[in-house]
């Protein structure tokens, strides 16, 4: 049929079950829906009304080694300042249009910083984290508070909040951020504001406690001079030694017959906001799983997407048809309910345990705030 032009609407009379017979006077219909900028429902129902959620995402696999040798080559190419703001290096989902989108709500990225370079103030409505899998030296100041970034620790940054970053070491540092911008890009709520060229000098100390971890970070008790919960934690790291920690404790637990882990040699922990016990962030949420050496988790699917990284170990990851080897540092996207499954897989260079680390990051707080969450997980193979 002859198109409309200049309009967006492009609608084809097509011969198939559930169309209408194609017939001239469809084909006019169909130019006269278009000149007036409408699309009838029976054309489109299988894409906006699928029986189950089809991600437009599909899995990937993004290597460490591949990420951090482009993060040095940026590191040695591209300054970091205004107008860009940070150095920061995108997972594109090869589904998502090339937009710097790794999943339809997350945005993951390697971040870079040279010895003694900043990556200026500024504030926007994104909710953010950092996640280190390797190295030190760089301290992130949030609200004017130095935070030191270390190998294990997750770092929250939620929206609105003023953040730099400084590298305080004579060694590079790279780390991952999380945040929910592509959340944000379609929810069209984003607000953005430059702040300081440059932080003062109190607060390019190094101290080895942020003033959040002093108020906000004693398990199980809270400063009564700050009551009532808050949408976002006010603790601004978490620290590897207690998870690493709360998850071997749950694994002994669970050979010692006491507890059940989430499954067979699984262990898991939440970070959560201390003053709701509630998601660190209002739209991201953020896991730590620990597969014992040997074990292996059953497929399982959510509405929702996440994206994981190795924090250690190795194994092989499935996300519905494809699968991995992975090992410390790569990083992979599981699409809204698309099965995945993970096997720690230990090599030879791995650390003793032999088990598998995987940190992950989800939209879950956003599916269950709006009652869209759904899972299964398929029973043991047989
Ligand atoms: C941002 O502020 C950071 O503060 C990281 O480290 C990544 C991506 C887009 C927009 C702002 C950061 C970002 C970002």
């Amino acid at each position: 049929m002859t198109e409309t032009a200049d309009s967006p609407v492009r609608l084809s009379v097509v011969d198939s079950p559930g169309q209408p017979s194609p017939t001239p006077a469809l084909a006019e219909l169909y130019r006269g829906f278009e000149k007036e900028l409408l699309v009838p429902l029976w054309t489109e129902i299988g894409d906006l009304m699928p029986p189950h959620p089809r991600s437009k995402a599909v899995p990937h696999l993004w290597r460490w080694e591949s990420l951090l040798a482009l993060a040095e080559r940026s590191g040695r190419l591209v300054p970091v300042g205004r107008g860009g703001e940070r150095r920061a290096i995108a997972l594109a989902n090869p589904a998502l249009g090339g937009r710097p989108f790794a999943t339809p709500t997350l945005w993951a990225a390697i971040q870079y910083l040279m010895p003694g370079e900043d990556a200026p103030e500024h504030r926007h409505t994104q909710h953010a984290f950092r996640f280190v899998v390797e190295g030190e030296g760089v301290w992130t100041v949030v609200g004017g508070d130095p935070v030191p970034m270390r190998r294990g620790d997750f770092l929250p940054q939620a929206g609105w909040n003023w953040h730099a970053h400084h590298n305080a070491a004579d060694r590079p540092m790279a780390w991952i951020d999380g945040l929910d911008i592509p959340f944000q890009y379609v929810t069209e709520s984003q607000f953005f504001e430059p702040g300081r060229d440059r932080i003062g000098a109190a607060e390019r100390t190094t101290p080895g406690r942020s003033r959040s971890e002093r108020l906000w970070g004693h398990p199980g008790l809270r400063p009564v001079a700050f009551p009532g919960s808050r949408p976002a934690t006010p603790l601004l790291a978490y620290r590897w030694a207690d998870t690493d920690r709360a998850l071997a404790d749950q694994l002994a637990l669970e050979a010692e017959g006491h507890v059940a882990t989430v499954e067979p040699g699984h262990a898991a922990v939440r970070y959560v906001n201390p003053t709701t016990g509630g998601d660190v962030l209002p739209t991201i949420r953020v896991e730590m799983h620990r597969i014992r050496r040997g074990a292996e988790t059953a497929p399982r699917r959510e509405t929702g997407s996440s994206v994981y990284q190795v924090f250690d170990g190795s194994g092989r990851v499935t996300v519905g048809d494809v699968s991995w080897p992975v090992t410390r540092g790569d990083l992979f996207v599981v699409p809204s309910w698309t099965p995945f499954s993970a096997r720690s897989e230990a090599s030879a260079s791995d650390s003793d345990s032999g088990a598998l680390d995987l940190f992950r990051f989800s939209d879950g707080p956003i599916f269950e705030a709006l009652r869209l969450d759904r899972s299964d997980v398929e029973g043991p193979s047989t």
